[in-house]
């Protein structure tokens, strides 16, 4: 069933999960480039279409909707070829996605970078603790089939090439007519 759904797609979904700051809109944007495919950074989405329910001073973040965010998304999604962006992946339909990157950052080098971004005290630390007690693989592995999801390390430029490269080859191998 899984393969006939999968199937109706003629170009595969991919969505790239982490915590803030592991590189996601950085990979993805790459990725983009190499592929052709469409890169969707769903924070940038939330605010641009209002897909939010105001804000969270706690948090520092926007109330992202989830029924707004899923329902802007459907069409696209079906279509196929899209790289989701997102320090989240619990809420979309796990149908949705062919491949589910985990992107991982040593503790030290996120902190480095979280700091540059402007993130002090609690929401730098969450974000640390987020990392390190790797929350984000944890809720890909409970939201989605165990051989989708995939963990690759992103502390350095390096890194960044291998993934973008591995994952051309992947997309480029799933879009072959069997
Ligand atoms: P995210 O989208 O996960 O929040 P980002 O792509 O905005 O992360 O990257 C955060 C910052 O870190 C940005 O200045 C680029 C840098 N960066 C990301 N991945 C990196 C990597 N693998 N090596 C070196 N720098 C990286």
């Amino acid at each position: 069933v899984m393969a006939q759904e999968s199937g109706k797609r003629k170009k595969p979904n991919i969505l790239v999960t982490g915590t803030p700051g592991t590189g996601k809109t950085t990979m993805s944007t790459a990725l983009a480039e190499a592929t052709q495919l469409n890169h969707i950074n769903i924070g940038d989405l939330v605010k641009e279409k209002n897909l939010h329910d105001g804000w969270d001073d706690e948090l520092d973040s926007y109330i992202l909707n989830e029924d707004l965010v899923c329902d802007e998304l459907e069409d696209a999604m079906e279509e196929g070829g899209n790289i989701v962006d997102y320090h989240g992946c619990d809420f979309f339909p796990e149908r949705w996605f062919d491949c589910v990157v985990v992107l991982q950052t040593d503790s030290s080098v996120l902190y480095d970078r979280l700091s540059k971004r402007g993130y002090k005290d609690a929401k730098l630390s969450n974000n640390v603790e987020c990392e390190i007690f790797q929350i984000l693989l944890e809720e890909a592995k409970e939201s989605y089939a165990e051989d989708k999801v995939v963990a690759l390390k992103s502390n350095n430029i390096e890194d960044i090439s291998r993934n973008v490269e591995t994952l051309t080859d992947w997309i480029r191998n799933w879009s072959i007519p069997i």
